[in-house]
C-alpha cells in the first residue's frame, strides 16, 4: 500500500461557479482523507513560484491572471495512490478530451478555465504542499470509515 498526499486546488472558476463542494465531495466519497484545506486569493509571485515548470510559454500569462482572478480553495489529499488516482478524477488538461465521469469531462471546457489542479508526480505534490501549507497546517487523523476502505 502506499499512502500518498497530494495537492489539490478548486481554481478560480470552481469557486465561482459554485463546485468546491462538488469536488470536495466526490473526493471524500472516493474514500481520500482532506488532511488540509483552505480559501486563498494567490497573489503574483505565489501564481508564478507554483506555475514556474510553464515559465515563458504563451500561455503563461493567461494563466497567471487567470489563476490570481478569485480566491482558490487548496486543499491536501491523502489516500492510497492519492496523486494518480486524483489525476484520473480530474480528467485531462484539455476538457474537450476529457473522458465524461471526470470533473473536467463533467464541468469544463477550456484548458484556460479547467476548474482544478492535482499534482502530477510525487516531487510536485511535495512542492506545491509546501508552497501553500505549513506542516501545522496539515492534519494527521483515522477516518472511521478507513477499516472499511482499505484492504489490509
Ligand atoms: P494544472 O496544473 O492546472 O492542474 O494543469 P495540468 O497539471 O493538468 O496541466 P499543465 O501543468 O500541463 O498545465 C498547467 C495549466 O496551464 C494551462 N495550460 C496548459 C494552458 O492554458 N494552455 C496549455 O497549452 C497548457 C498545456 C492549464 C493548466
Amino acid at each position: 500500500m502506499a499512502r500518498e498526499r497530494t495537492f489539490v486546488m478548486v481554481k478560480p472558476d470552481g469557486v465561482q461557479r459554485g463546485l468546491v463542494g462538488e469536488v470536495v465531495g466526490r473526493l471524500e466519497r472516493r474514500g481520500l482523507k482532506i488532511v488540509a484545506m483552505k480559501m486563498l486569493w494567490i497573489d503574483r509571485d505565489l501564481a508564478e513560484r507554483h506555475y514556474q515548470e510553464h515559465t515563458g510559454k504563451p500561455f503563461f500569462e493567461p494563466l497567471i491572471s487567470y489563476i490570481t482572478s478569485g480566491p482558490v480553495v487548496a486543499m491536501v489529499v491523502e489516500g492510497d495512490s492519492a496523486i494518480k488516482v486524483v489525476r484520473s478524477m480530474l480528467g485531462k488538461t484539455d476538457p474537450k478530451e476529457a473522458s465524461p465521469g471526470t470533473i473536467r469531462g463533467d464541468f469544463a471546457l477550456f484548458t484556460g478555465r479547467n476548474v482544478v489542479h492535482g499534482s502530477d508526480s510525487p516531487e510536485s505534490a511535495k512542492r506545491e504542499i509546501s508552497l501553500f501549507f505549513d506542516e501545522g497546517e496539515i492534519f494527521d487523523y483515522r477516518r472511521i470509515d478507513e477499516e472499511w476502505l482499505y484492504e489490509d
